[in-house]
């Protein structure tokens, strides 16, 4: 009986202890810095503590196409598609799984880790932003072969008209800061929350988690596109607006819409 309690007691309290450490250790083990929690407490993105399209954990893993690597054809073809999802997006898992393997809070979310990732190594930044920001951008491209116009529900067209005048110009606007936006990157659909919409774009593989961009564009991510020249060069080579024109044709609105809906 004594020894049973005993062995509860040691079990209760290693369940505690690791599930304090879980919860704050992690930060404090990765950096000395002083971390206002107020601050990531006013960031709007929501669902707060996770993204239901991004539930990946430590060992990261490639995920599974939906669709064949052709499926998006004739917009962007096989090859592109091929060499981005086995190449590309499995280094960054590689990279991501290597730089976390020997850090104690390897098993924290991802998007935890983005709220903090200015005090942490850089390759977390890099490869983790590279993981979530390839497996979301997978889920918001459908099949079009026929060229069908691509719009969203009526009731997601008006929201988009509430923020940016009408759907047309939500799409004149994403396009040009796609375009525009200079080198590698990605450009967003943002909700900061459930009231206000913004187009934002982010250098390299950042994303609008990430506590390093601005905070008056932070949130979370409905749309994105990768305008990596990975992503197009072998079929559009240097005519990126013309990608980003054709992207418009294979945009996975139902998915879309679904993340909105998902806001609290
Ligand atoms: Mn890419």
């Amino acid at each position: 009986m004594k020894q049973n309690r005993r062995k509860f007691l040691f079990t209760t309290s290693a369940f505690a202890f690791g599930w304090l450490f879980y919860r704050g250790g992690w930060l404090r083990a990765s950096t000395s810095m002083n971390i206002n929690p107020k601050k990531h407490s006013e960031l709007h993105y929501s669902p707060l503590d996770f993204d239901a399209d991004f539930l990946d954990t430590f060992p990261y893993k490639l995920p599974k196409l939906p669709y064949g690597y052709d499926a998006m054809e004739p917009f962007i073809e096989k090859q592109t598609m091929e060499i981005h999802h086995t190449k590309h997006h499995q280094t960054y898992i590689n990279n991501l799984n290597k730089a976390l393997e020997n850090l104690d809070f390897k098993n924290a979310p991802l998007i935890e880790l983005f709220r903090k990732v200015s005090v942490l190594d850089k390759s977390i930044r890099n490869n983790g932003g590279g993981h979530y920001n390839h497996t979301l951008f997978w889920q918001m491209l459908k099949p079009n072969p026929n060229k069908q116009n691509n719009v969203p529900s009526a009731g997601f067209q008006k929201i988009l008209a509430q923020h940016f005048k009408s759907f047309d110009e939500f799409k004149k606007q994403f396009s040009d800061a796609a375009a525009k936006h200079f080198g590698s990157g990605w450009c967003w659909l943002v909700a900061k929350n459930k009231n206000e919409l913004k187009i934002v774009t982010t250098p390299n593989q950042d994303n609008p988690i990430m506590d390093v961009v601005d905070a008056k564009d932070r949130g979370f991510p409905l749309l994105g596109i990768d305008v990596w020249e990975h992503a197009y060069y072998l079929k559009y080579q240097n005519r990126r607006v013309e990608y980003i024109e054709n992207w418009w044709n294979i945009v996975h609105w139902e998915f879309v819409e679904k993340r909105w809906n998902n806001l609290k």
